[in-house]
């Protein structure tokens, strides 16, 4: 099942260049059919395509049948090259514009050359459009607010940004005595990696106060909305606050519809509908108008026959069935998290002691932690040498009589050479409890020498965990070129944790990439990366992905009691059992 998902991206990608090319609809509408019917399939594409049975797939003639082969033999397709040359790729940002159609946009790029929504904002504001044909003033003067209203749009903040600051803001409404109930809405409920807006819903019989004290909070830079009921501020970061509030009846039908997705809403109203019910933020409502639900979100999903399906299910991936079938998964909760095994301390690039990280650890009620420094060709983050190593390793021997019976491993991440050898020498490596080996040079190599270098590193028997297994950094840098899905078949069968790194710009692996690393039986480590005390907050980013992602205890590592860890952490290196034994660490 491998490409079929990319196969059918390719169609749609097709559909939006001759929409830009302003093809007729019957053409643009056969690559979207056969699209949607591609990802419908049950079978992997591969596989059809092997024994000469593309075009039984059902939109897929003989000359698209031929086109997909091409694509999959070679993994390109001049077809689409050709179409790239002649359209502007960029242009079909211009789609998502309200008012603008394939129409439109081919006309904006074929005379204006305007290909981007910043653009076109510029060229309304100069009145470039009101002469075109098919556009005039009153166009213009409309397409200028959707292009200024969508290039504000498109700056998404990360989890980790938006987050404190929507806490910071509930913290300071829940006390207020008109507020009945306060929770975040949208993406940020959902914990998806980005947050486009902060959505935040409030239950109130007094919602004049509430906009009221909203409106003058001290972290308030510039009111953008005042409406009673929908006021929306600007903050001192900058960044859109939009408050919603309704009254206690209500809560929970705006809760559900305020929490989206909108994929997982608009398949929810569809549930509805089938009954010949209504669901909107007001209610369910059946045939006769009567209210069914809404009071709580559970009544909602119950009254459809689901289960209720935690926020960060709910994008429309297959909950919505496993909640019809009470199979939904039960997520892991970040109060099960015992421990921490991705922590820098000032050895190398962190900010703090590692007395005063473990002091932290345990204050959060962790049992054990992982020091996890850079390895030695890493200048820039100050990466220990050899000789550090062994100095590292006898101070954590003390820490450990000092700390007992919290327990400190000695780890490290070590970089992962081009070739797919270790930093480090292997009397070096045998000091280590615990290793995460990490990319961190040589981003650029081909896609089947990466894959091959990651895959090395993961059958040398010192390693344990595979650090951000991607790296891609939000929003600017793309992963690098790696096939995953050999990586995490490897790391499966060879007992190594795959990461969730919890640095809100990396998030890597991601919500997705998660989930199929589960489906194919590898567990997770969900890991702070923290590079001081206060990263270590970083967990919950982790576990909030590793939620998105399906994950539930079992699945991570790092949510096992301290014994079940070290049981983990010999099952290739059976030496380590001797260290624990003697240093008395193990309880
Ligand atoms: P964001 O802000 O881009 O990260 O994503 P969301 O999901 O927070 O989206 P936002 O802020 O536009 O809207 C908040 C929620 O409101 C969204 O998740 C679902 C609901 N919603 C908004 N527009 C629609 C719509 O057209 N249809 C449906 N069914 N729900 C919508
Ligand atoms: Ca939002
Ligand atoms: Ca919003
Ligand atoms: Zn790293």
């Amino acid at each position: 099942m491998r490409r079929n998902e990319e196969v059918a991206l390719l169609l749609d990608n097709i559909a939006e260049l001759l929409m830009l090319k302003n093809e007729n609809a019957y053409r643009i509408r056969a690559y979207t059919t056969a699209a949607q019917n591609i990802r419908a399939l049950s079978e992997d594409i591969e596989e059809i395509a092997r024994q000469g049975r593309l075009d039984d797939i059902p939109g897929v003639g003989k000359a698209l049948a031929a086109k997909i082969q091409e694509y999959l033999e070679t993994g390109r397709l001049r077809y689409y090259e050709q179409l790239k040359q002649e359209v502007p790729v960029a242009a079909v940002e211009l789609l998502e514009v309200p008012g603008i159609g394939p129409a439109r946009a081919h006309t904006l790029y074929a005379s204006l050359g305007v290909t981007t929504i910043p653009q076109l904002l510029e060229a309304a504001q100069q009145h470039k459009l009101r002469d075109l044909p098919g556009f005039g003033p009153k166009v213009e003067e409309r397409l200028a607010r959707e292009a200024a209203r969508l290039a504000q749009r498109t700056r998404r903040l990360l989890l980790g940004v938006a987050l404190p600051i929507a806490e910071e803001v509930i913290a300071l409404l829940r006390s207020h005595p008109g507020v009945e109930a306060i929770e975040p809405a949208g993406s940020l409920r959902r914990m998806k990696e980005t947050i486009g807006d902060i959505d935040i819903l409030v239950a109130s019989r007094r919602p004049e106060a509430v906009t009221e004290a909203f409106t003058h909070l001290p972290l308030v830079r510039e009111v953008l909305a005042t409406g009673t009921t929908r006021p929306s501020i600007l903050t001192r970061d900058g960044l859109q606050v939009d408050l919603r509030i309704v009254g206690p009846d209500e809560w929970g039908s705006a809760l559900q519809y305020f929490t989206g997705s909108k994929e997982h809403n608009i398949a929810l109203r569809g549930l509805a509908q089938e009954q010949g019910w209504k669901l909107s933020e007001y209610g369910l409502f059946g045939r006769d108008g009567r209210r069914l639900a809404g009071r709580t979100e559970e009544e909602i999903y119950h009254a459809l026959g689901l289960d209720w399906i935690p926020p960060e299910l709910r994008e429309n991936r297959g909950e919505i069935e496993a909640a019809r079938e009470h199979r939904l998964p039960r997520l892991v909760e970040f109060t099960e998290i015992h421990g921490d095994l991705h922590v820098h301390t000032d050895w190398s690039d962190g900010h703090d002691p590692p007395e005063r990280l473990v002091e932290a650890a345990i204050s959060r009620g962790y049992q054990y932690i992982a020091f996890a420094d850079h390895s030695q060709s890493l200048g820039v983050a100050r990466g220990l040498s050899p000789e550090q190593v062994r100095r590292q390793h006898q101070l954590i021997e003390e820490l450990n009589q000092r700390y007992a019976p919290f327990l400190i491993l000695h780890g490290a991440e070590v970089n992962i050479l081009p070739d797919g050898t270790l930093d480090y020498p292997e009397e070096v490596l045998e000091l280590f409890d615990i290793v995460t080996a990490s990319v961190h040079s040589a981003f650029d190599l081909p896609r089947e020498r990466m894959t091959a270098r990651v895959l090395r590193a993961i059958q040398h028997p010192a390693v344990d965990i595979l650090g951000h297994p991607t790296g891609r950094l939000l929003p600017s840098r793309a992963p690098y070129e790696i096939d995953l899905e050999p990586v995490l078949k490897a790391a499966a069968e060879h007992g190594v944790a795959v990461e969730i790194n919890g640095q809100p710009d990396r998030l890597d692996l991601d919500d997705i990439w998660s989930r199929r690393a589960i489906d194919l039986g590898a567990i997770l480590a969900t890991n702070s990366d923290a590079h001081s005390i206060r990263q270590l907050e970083n967990m919950r980013y982790a576990v909030a992905t590793a939620r998105r992602g399906w994950a539930e205890a079992q699945h991570v590592i790092n949510s096992r009691e301290l014994a079940d860890v070290l049981t983990w952490l010999e099952r290739r290196a059976p030496a380590r059992r001797h260290r624990w034994r003697t240093s008395g660490a193990r309880r």
